[in-house]
């Protein structure tokens, strides 16, 4: 990106966000012949694509083998992400793959999942159908390392999908390519023996992905994951034929940026700098800070509760973030335009921890009032105040400001674009009461409003209208 900025300030070019997309379709550096690069012409318009725009909220799901130790083998806490203890130098891999025998959810009910994300506002959930150990939550025929061959026997995909999907949370497969348990995975392919390893190892992928789109038709994309080693980054034309191959199967199918590598190796953005894919997936526990971080394309942030834990860890240690925590990422993530993605880490006995339940509860109950500031809103085209983040529907004349540090003078300063004036201005949790306004300079204002909502962030609404008259201002600008 480095390269194409530089390019920009030396030709004199300088796009506005507003310009960005133009930015992404025709990048200003020369441009490099690609067979695998990005396929995209700017963003995607479709219904689908506008839905996932709009969503604001979900929910990621990590659950599979490594639920059941939770973090710990034989006593010992392991330091790393609960859901890699397999790569822990402690435990023989075949030790780990037999843990296939003691899967037995008992506690696993999928409506109440569902309803859980329901409750907290979610509008979308991404499952891990398959995480790096290989270990397949439905029943491939593929692989013997699945779902129907421990004690539970059963699907557990199809449930999810179907109790997702009467709740009306849409749903995305989370695949990794990396499978641990696979014979013909390879980190890198540096002999003839990996070249042909990793050769069946491909069509192995190419048919769980095509059968996770068949047997599960109602799903709106695939999470990829897993995807960064050396072997796969080398499957440029493989990768791409499958990637069309899946979009001709499931028209409308989300991808994100992780799928594949162009033929230069390149991730997320290819040789030219645009993105591959429908959205950004770079967002792994970080969010944007402005919206020229996120180059007008479409994103979402994934996030952990506690630092970097996605499956169930019984030790749940260091920080762990609260509700109002996460509803700021939440509202700094619609602000900049992208959606954020909360994890949560179901035990070994397919219940949900309670402590992801309260914090479900305690969003949700926020989201109940303040719902309209994130639910198809976007970038607002205002950066972030001192008192927290404007959001703004798609063609609205509505202003949300989230508020996360009321000002102690009870006086929020908001500085709108030229010839936008406030036509009223009042707390999405009591509508009826019209808040003051006081211009201070042009186009300056002053919300006024005391306390409200205890230690909890809320949202005023600024209803908008454009005006070509300034004339009631007080005093005229002093020239300067
Ligand atoms: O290694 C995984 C990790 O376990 C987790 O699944 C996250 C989720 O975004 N993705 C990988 C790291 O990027």
């Amino acid at each position: 990106m480095k390269r194409i900025l530089l390019a920009c300030i030396c030709t004199g070019l300088w796009f506005s966000p507003a310009s960005i997309k133009a930015q992404q379709a025709t990048p200003v550096a020369a441009k490099i012949e690609l067979k695998h690069g990005s396929h995209r012409i700017g963003k995607r318009t479709d219904e689908v694509m506008q839905k996932w725009r709009g969503y604001g909220l979900g929910q990621f799901i990590h659950w599979g083998l490594y639920a059941i130790p939770g973090g710990e083998w034989n006593g010992k806490q392991y330091n790393g992400a609960a859901e890699w203890i397999r790569s822990w130098n402690g435990i023989p891999k075949s030790t780990y793959d037999s843990l296939i025998y003691k899967f037995n959810p008992v506690n696993f009910n999928a409506d109440e999942w569902a309803t859980t994300a329901k409750q907290m506002g979610a509008k979308y959930v991404t499952i891990t159908t398959k995480h790096h150990d290989g270990f397949c939550l439905w029943p491939s025929k593929y692989t013997s390392y699945t779902v129907a061959n421990s004690p539970w026997k059963k699907d557990i995909m199809k449930p999810l999908v179907d109790a997702y999907d009467k709740a009306g949370i849409d749903v995305i497969l989370y695949f990794s390519v990396m499978d641990w348990n696979h014979p013909g995975w390879r980190y890198d392919i540096k002999t003839k023996e990996d070249s042909v390893a990793f050769e069946g190892f491909k069509q192995f992928t190419r048919n769980q992905l095509i059968e996770l789109l068949t047997m599960y038709p109602t799903a709106k994309g695939l999470w990829f994951d897993g995807t960064w080693d050396k072997s796969w980054v080398k499957q440029a034309e493989f990768a791409d034929q499958l990637e069309t191959e899946m979009r001709k199967l499931r028209p409308g199918l989300i991808i994100g940026s992780r799928f594949r590598a162009d033929e230069k190796g390149k991730r997320h953005f290819d040789a030219n700098n645009v993105l591959m894919g429908d959205y950004e997936q770079g967002w792994e526990r970080k969010l944007p800070n402005k919206i020229e971080d996120v180059h007008g394309n479409d994103w979402d942030c994934v996030m952990t509760v506690p630092e970097n834990q996605w499956g169930y860890n019984k030790a749940w240690k260091g920080h762990i973030k609260t509700a109002n925590e996460l509803i700021e990422m939440t509202a700094k993530s619609v602000s900049l335009g992208g959606n954020f993605v909360l994890n949560f880490g179901p035990q070994g006995d397919g219940a949900i921890r309670k402590e992801e339940k309260q914090l479900a509860t305690q969003i949700g109950n926020w989201m109940k009032i303040n719902k309209e500031a994130i639910y198809n809103c976007q970038y607002a085209g205002l950066e972030k105040q001192d008192w927290g983040y404007f959001t703004k529907k798609t063609g609205g004349n509505k202003l949300y400001m989230v508020v996360f540090n009321a000002p102690v003078s009870g006086a929020y300063r908001v500085k709108l674009p030229a010839k936008m004036g406030i036509t009223k201005a009042y707390a999405l949790a009591t509508p009826t009461q019209s808040l003051s306004t006081e211009e201070i300079h042009t186009n300056e204002y002053f919300i006024h409003l005391k306390k409200q909502g205890g230690d909890q962030p809320f949202v005023i609404v600024l209803e908008t209208k454009n005006s070509s008259d300034n004339s009631g201002n007080v005093y005229d600008k002093a020239k300067t």
